[in-house]
């Protein structure tokens, strides 16, 4: 009889483990990014630099909602960055990769989509990234590093205009980040 309520204690454990949002299971191909397609809020993901974001829905990849991004304009590098902090378990050495659909009107825009490094105090450490022209339309960015720096304990994913300042407005979905293998 132990033994019948032992294990119906662990099922319930496991049933509570599955019900719970914050459920801290892993695997290396899960998503590790929380509200990567804005679907109910933005909640954790900021604008930096001068960049604006706010949830909308004229360009969508996938569901009802997207994130427009817009920058003003006035220096290179404006733009967002997602929230770090459920990404705790990361460490130099490890390989991450990062994705997003991202819409452009008219194409022409210069963005990067950035890994950065952070410590457990969420200070940024290290960023590094790959640079695309957009085209009109919904295109897919992805962008694999190996992470580097010692400190390193999160990571997070950044969307910025590059070398030169740019005005521009366009639309972000299905953003993700995976530790590889
Ligand atoms: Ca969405």
């Amino acid at each position: 009889m132990r033994i019948v309520l032992l294990m119906f204690g662990i099922a319930a454990l496991a049933l509570l483990a599955a019900g719970c949002k914050h459920s801290s299971s892993k695997s290396s191909t899960t998503n590790l990014l929380t509200n990567g397609g804005f679907e109910t809020d933005q909640k954790g993901w900021s604008g930096i630099n001068g960049g604006v974001v706010a949830r909308d829905a004229t360009h969508v990849s996938a569901g009802s909602w997207a994130q427009k991004l817009t920058t003003p304009g006035s220096e290179p590098n404006e733009g967002n960055y997602s929230p770090p902090t459920p990404v705790a378990s990361a460490a130099s050495g490890q390989r991450w990769t990062a994705q997003i659909e991202i819409y452009s009107v008219a194409g022409g825009e210069k963005v990067a989509l950035y890994i950065q490094e952070l410590n457990a105090a969420e200070n940024f450490l290290t960023t590094s990234g790959t640079t695309v022209n957009l085209v009109a339309g919904w295109q897919t960015i992805k962008y694999t590093r190996t992470l580097t720096n010692a400190s390193t304990s999160r990571v997070s994913l950044a969307v910025r205009t590059f070398e030169t300042a740019q005005a521009v407005a366009v639309w972000i979905d299905e953003a993700k980040l995976n530790q590889r293998p």
